[in-house]
């Protein structure tokens, strides 16, 4: 499984969370907020073709703290009462290419008053590109696949 040098091949992603406000604190456990973290292709595609799993490691206070994701939505819905930064770390299908990390800071509080009053989902969303240089010949194939 050689490589191609010189090849350079980018896909386009966004991931971020959006985030609610109970409306107030949850009695038995102190949350506040329901929130889901994503990642998801910037363009309408099957990620599925070149990733092979997602893995978001939550802040330690999580019980199971490691959550895989094997297949799209690649997801984690939650609960909380705090922010922290999320490791998103992707596989991918040829376990040649090395795993690509993404660091995303789980935003639940905004000033914007309809996101205080829990009327309105915040959000908070980033573009990025994962960068393949010199890929496989299997990931230059998966990647290339129409
Ligand atoms: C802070 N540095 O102090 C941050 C840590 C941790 C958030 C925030 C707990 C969830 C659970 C939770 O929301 N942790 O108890 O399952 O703000």
């Amino acid at each position: 499984n050689s490589r191609r040098k010189g090849v350079v091949l980018t896909k386009p992603v966004v991931y971020g969370n959006i985030a609610r406000y109970f409306g107030k604190k949850r009695e038995d456990d102190g949350h506040t907020h329901s929130w889901t973290c994503y990642l998801r292709p910037f363009k309408n595609e099957d990620m599925t073709v070149y990733v092979k799993k997602v893995q978001f490691k939550l802040h330690d206070s999580y019980p199971s703290p490691v959550r895989v994701v094997m297949r799209p939505p690649y997801e984690i819905n939650e609960t909380g009462w705090g922010e922290f930064e999320v490791v998103i770390k992707i596989f991918f299908a040829d376990s040649a290419e090395k795993p690509i990390t993404i660091y995303h800071l789980i935003k639940l509080f905004q000033t914007d008053p309809a996101v205080m009053a829990g009327k309105k989902n915040l959000v908070s969303e980033n573009y990025d590109e994962l960068v393949f240089t010199d890929p496989t010949n299997t990931m230059y194939h998966l990647l290339t696949s129409p």
